[in-house]
């Protein structure tokens, strides 16, 4: 309350003010004098805090939850989100999403198994992590999914999956579901008969799409990204060529996944990178309004949080909030795959970024983190 005198600062502090504060409650009316520091903060004060999720807690979780149940008699999928515990139970809707915008899990299939058809008005990606064999069907298209590769599941269209391979398959999802329940936008149907069949080529976008940066004559016309599913080999060599040059100070050697049809997101609602550290780059601290949850892919290092640091190494998964400070250091060669919001940001024009000034571009670390089953 800058600029209110001691005597008014007091009279706010009243039994007058609070008794009448009170009284409105049960109207369901609520006093904007007491919410204004909360909901209209100085700078962006996240819910969401950075944590972290250990390749080891989820190779448990996942374990027992494959002892447990199979996709096809019950709950869709074997999918196990990251609960972000600054937002648990805290939330209006009484779920935890990972960040305030993005739900990211893990899923995995086992040889045999199916997971049925289904449509819904989220936008889904994902990454996958480890083996190969299975495909998702989406709209009638078998995509043959191995380690490295990234996809899109566009709203709206029937999407399923099944494992004809023969070894374990985990991959990451990430979706607008919090966002998408925020503002009361869902949307999903079961597909009858379980999981569809398919109607076109196997692999048919990525075959259209080969060629990479030429595209098919007519494909200018699509909103929904032409190509489902973009091959590890091809984001290698993307990175490779920015390899003969200088990293850039704050992101490494890093690639987005962009719409062939329009350069924007591949998903328009949530962004999607691949970024490459060398052993013993150090990235110069940075904060954005967006918030960002990374997968490590490969390798082994730590990533500064508001000061904390978060050692990781291959299968970890941790949040960046809106708005921290954060710099990542590598040990040893490694690679992130990480899903933002800037899309989101974007379309409100809220997508600010400032770089850490002082020493060099390095936060002072003050604490550690200690994650779950390490
Ligand atoms: O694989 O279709 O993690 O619909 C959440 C919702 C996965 C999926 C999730 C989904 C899916
Ligand atoms: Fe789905």
């Amino acid at each position: 309350m800058a600029g209110v005198s001691e005597e008014v600062k007091e009279f706010m502090k009243s039994d007058t003010v609070k008794d009448f504060t009170k009284d409105i409650e049960q109207y369901h009316l609520g006093p904007l004098w007491e919410a204004i520091p909360e909901i209209m903060n100085h700078t962006p004060k996240p819910q969401a805090q950075a944590y972290l999720w250990s390749d080891e807690l989820i190779k448990k979780k996942m374990g027992e939850a494959a002892q447990i149940f199979t996709p096809d008699r019950g709950g869709e999928r074997r999918a196990i989100y990251f609960q972000n515990p600054g937002l648990t139970y805290r939330q209006p809707w009484g779920w935890a999403s990972t960040t305030q915008t993005i739900y990211v899990a893990v899923q995995m299939l086992l040889p045999g198994e199916k997971a049925p058809s289904h449509r819904h008005s989220q936008s889904a990606l994902r990454f996958i992590s480890e083996g190969q064999g299975a495909y998702t069907i989406v709209q009638g298209e078998r995509i043959f999914m191995e380690e490295g590769d990234f996809l899109i599941t566009p709203k709206g269209l029937w999407h399923g999956h099944e494992h004809v391979g023969d070894e374990p398959m985990l991959w990451t999802d990430a979706l607008d579901i919090p966002t998408l329940y925020g503002i009361g936008g869902t949307f999903f149907d079961p597909y009858e008969g379980g999981l569809q069949e398919p109607n076109i080529p196997d692999n048919f976008t990525e075959k259209r799409y080969r060629g990479g940066m030429v595209r098919p004559v007519g494909d200018d016309k699509y909103t929904v990204a032409p190509l489902a599913n973009y091959k590890w080999d091809r984001t290698v060599e993307g990175i490779k060529g920015l390899m003969s040059f200088d990293p850039d100070p704050h992101h490494g050697f890093a690639v987005e996944y962009i719409n062939p049809s329009t350069g924007k997101a591949a998903n328009p609602t949530l962004g999607t990178r691949m970024q490459h550290l060398p052993a013993g780059m150090h990235t110069k601290a940075l904060r954005h309004t967006h918030s960002t949850v990374y997968q490590v892919h490969r390798g082994e290092g730590y990533t500064v949080i508001n000061g904390t640091r978060f050692d990781w190494k291959k299968g970890d998964y941790f949040v960046v909030p809106n708005w921290a400070w954060y710099e990542h250091y590598a040990s040893k060669d490694s690679y992130l795959f990480s899903v933002n919001d800037i899309p989101i940001m974007d379309r409100f024009e809220l997508e600010i970024e400032q770089a850490y000034e002082s020493n060099n571009g390095h936060q002072e670390v003050t604490g550690e983190f200690k994650a779950a089953f390490r």
